[in-house]
């Protein structure tokens, strides 16, 4: 029984194929035409009551949520490579960067372009300053979040810088834009474009 990815190569899902070459373990692409709203019909909904993309399935094992489903692959099919293993000391230092990128990035970053009014210290997400001040500290040393072991901090953490460069969501640090040079060398990386770059074809987006 391999893993099933619903994805469009609009969305996060684009990530998770990343994250799946990574792993190496089998799985398959179920396309979900997000821009004809497929994401919302009965059978997506039973997967993931948010209608979002990405999710997995893995046999009878449902997955929704980026970081959880990041979290899964490495444990499941990667432990001690991609995720340390529970009693590693860098165990707890692996996780927090696993939930950094939804829980701080993503939501300081939009709150900063999209100009919300908001106390850092009510916030969970605290301020931009402060987010790229951490991970300026965390990757000018690198080359990786745990020093010399690449892990999937690494996809989740680069995800989600790479869309917030791309998109002038945060500002271009040195240490930022040489951390994804490092992260586009990757041959799983590379792999994940082209897969990306194929289902685009196939769907005709340019
Ligand atoms: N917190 C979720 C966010 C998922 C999400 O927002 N997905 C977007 C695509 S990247 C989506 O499905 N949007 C369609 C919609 O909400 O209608 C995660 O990290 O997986």
């Amino acid at each position: 029984m391999s893993i099933v990815l619903y994805h469009h190569p609009y969305s996060r899902a684009a990530n998770m194929i990343w994250a799946l070459e990574e792993v190496g373990a089998p799985y398959t692409l179920r396309t979900v035409n997000l821009l004809a709203g497929e994401h919302k019909s009965p059978e997506l909904l039973a997967l993931n009551t948010m209608g979002k993309l990405p999710v997995i399935t893995d046999g009878d094992a449902v997955v929704s949520e980026t970081s959880a489903i990041c979290m899964y692959l490495a444990d499941r099919y990667a432990l001690g490579r991609l995720s340390p293993a529970l009693d590693d000391r860098e165990r707890g230092a692996y996780l927090r960067w696993c939930v950094y990128p939804s829980a701080v990035i993503e939501p300081g970053c939009m709150a900063k372009g999209a100009g919300w009014a908001y106390k850092p210290s009510q916030a969970g997400w605290g301020s931009y300053e402060s987010i790229v001040q951490t991970l300026d500290t965390a990757l000018k040393n690198g080359p990786w979040l745990l020093g010399d072991r690449f892990t999937m901090a690494d996809v989740l953490v680069g995800s989600s810088l790479r869309w917030m460069l791309r998109f002038k969501m945060i500002d271009a640090v040195d240490s930022f834009v040489a951390y994804a040079e490092r992260l586009a060398a990757r041959p799983a990386l590379q792999a994940s474009e082209a897969k990306n770059a194929a289902v685009m074809k196939e769907l005709g987006l340019g």
